[in-house]
């Protein structure tokens, strides 16, 4: 496993890729992303890297976000051809896998669907995802049920991470990706099968 190791090329990389505000949130998602695998018990190094890439190519041109995304495996579908800020996530996992070597494929999934989440996730994609919505620079109300429900329950803080995001999208009169949908209907689900079982 590759580690962040912060005089890495590959931490310089990404500095040099984003504007400091944006540099910041990412160094806010690598360590609230190692407080939390360190918490619910992921691989620490992996959060950390999977931190540090899943935003690279937010600054990104859409030419060259849709060029890169189109080369990484599970391609994005017409709603992400429609809506570029949902293509980042898929450029910079082709981009880390391409140019970076990278090839640890739990880090590049967290990275690819940081954004929309998806049903079935692995721990490590929960921990970016709550770790992108609730580190110390994230300042808009919703951040912190989701710092507190992160103390206790990854899961809980998933869930409520994603429907944060889906309140969002509807108060904006948004378009809803579906895998969004699809994650909050499969944790609903395996929570309900708990209760039975
Ligand atoms: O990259 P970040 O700003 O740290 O956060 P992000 O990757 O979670 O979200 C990036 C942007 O994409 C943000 O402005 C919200 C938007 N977004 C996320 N999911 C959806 C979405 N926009 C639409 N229309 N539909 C979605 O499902
Ligand atoms: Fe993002
Ligand atoms: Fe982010």
């Amino acid at each position: 496993m590759m580690s962040v190791d912060r005089r890495s090329g590959v931490w310089k990389t990404v500095e040099s890729m984003v504007g400091p505000d944006r540099w910041a949130h990412i160094r806010g998602v690598v360590d609230t992303a190692r407080e939390l695998s360190v918490r619910f018990g992921v691989d620490e190094s992996a959060a950390e890297l999977a931190a540090l890439l899943h935003d690279a190519a937010r600054e990104w041109p859409v030419e060259r976000l849709a060029r890169y995304a189109a080369r990484g495996r599970d391609g994005p579908g017409p709603l992400e051809q429609c809506l570029p800020e949902l293509l980042h996530g898929y450029a910079a996992a082709a981009w880390a896998e391409i140019e970076l070597g990278i090839t640890d494929p739990q880090v590049l999934a967290a990275v690819r669907y940081h954004t929309t989440g998806r049903p079935n996730p692995t721990r490590l994609e929960m921990v970016l995802m709550v770790a992108d919505y609730s580190e110390p620079t994230r300042s808009f109300p919703e951040a912190e049920p989701i710092r507190k429900e992160a103390q206790q329950s990854l899961e809980a803080a998933y869930l409520l991470s994603l429907d944060t995001r889906l309140r969002h999208l509807i108060d904006r009169g948004l378009p809803i990706h579906p895998r969004t949908v699809e994650a909050r209907n499969w944790l609903l689900l395996r929570r309900a099968d708990g209760f039975r079982g």
